[in-house]
């Protein structure tokens, strides 16, 4: 039986990464891309989530845009990490397939309704607008999904923030909807994530794949890792997103601890924060777990076996 997720996403440079490695991987059935707006504007991630599609051939699966701008607050871009484009780096070809006309809130409510219950994943990789959306406009979403995977937030720092990551930041009140939500939440965070490093050593294993989508992966990460050093004094770049991905793929790759978990929204120096208590075993009935430890080698030949399976992929026809 493989997972069925909808990844809903801003790509961003380890989104695409994330898209790569559910395509490739034989666990994971991706049957939708949602895109909300994050590490650039809607429209930009919304057009890079379709190049993406088009480097890795991803085809025959609905994409959908989504949300525009925070539930409250007003947008906030990370252009300094993923530059202008929100992918830079690599060429991005013109995408070959065409936006599903629904709202992507009431493509994740359809995709997931129209399955038997427990079967679809929700994967977020980006803020979490949409997602809250779909819970709000749909009240039977909490039960009908099997879990949400997520990549945001961290028990023990932040990014944007001391204290707040860069996806639960931008839209904390989404995030404390979708954190409240009865249904059972992976938070893969920065604690995690900061583990899973595109060293010299795993990149050049991606490269000796040698394909057209490993060499997109490679620029990439040349980007992402250059952003990384002059802005966050990072040697290696953290490769955020596959994480979560990883996780649906195989549990003992990303080690996770039950833990109540909640969004701060109002204080002065921690709006954004995603508390943890932390505090001895987690009581009866809590939901909610986070990401505690990496398998730092298996993580990468997860991707570097999902390169391998897609392997060259034609990119040379017009777009129709
Ligand atoms: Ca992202």
């Amino acid at each position: 039986m493989t997972e069925k997720i909808i990844l809903d996403c801003d790509p961003g440079h380890d989104d695409a990464i994330a898209m790569l490695l559910a395509h490739g991987n034989p666990e994971i059935e991706l049957i939708a891309v949602t895109t909300v707006a994050g590490n650039q504007t809607l429209e930009k991630v919304t057009r890079n989530a379709l190049s993406v599609a088009r480097v890795a051939g991803i085809t025959g699966i609905p994409f959908a845009a989504g949300c525009s701008r925070p539930l409250v607050r007003t947008v906030e871009i990370a252009a300094d990490i993923h530059g202008e484009s929100g992918l830079d780096g690599p060429a991005l070809p013109e995408p070959t397939i065409r936006l599903d006309p629904r709202h992507a809130v009431d493509l994740i409510i359809d995709e997931v309704m129209r399955r038997e219950p427990g079967t679809v994943t929700l994967v977020p990789t980006g803020s979490l607008t949409n997602i809250a959306l779909a819970a709000r406009k749909e009240p039977k979403l909490a039960e009908r999904v099997k879990r949400v995977v997520l990549m945001g937030g961290g028990y023990h720092t932040g990014n944007w923030t001391a204290t707040a990551e860069f996806n639960i930041l931008v839209d904390p009140e989404a995030a404390h909807i979708v954190f409240n939500e009865p249904w059972e939440l992976i938070m893969v965070g920065l604690d995690l994530t900061h583990q899973a490093l595109a060293t010299p050593e795993v990149m050049a294993k991606v490269a000796a794949v040698g394909t057209g989508p490993a060499k997109f992966v490679c620029e990439l990460i040349d980007f992402f890792g250059s952003a990384y050093k002059q802005e966050q004094g990072f040697d290696a770049p953290p490769v955020h997103d596959p994480c979560a991905v990883a996780w649906v793929i195989d549990p003992s790759v990303v080690a996770t601890r039950r833990a109540p978990l909640d969004i701060e929204l109002t204080g002065t120096l921690t709006r954004g924060m995603t508390v943890a208590d932390l505090r001895g075993p987690a009581p009866e009935g809590c939901r909610t777990s986070v990401a505690t430890e990496l398998d730092h080698e298996r993580f990468w030949e997860l991707i570097v076996d999902a390169l391998q399976r897609i392997g060259e992929v034609d990119t040379s026809q017009d777009p129709s």
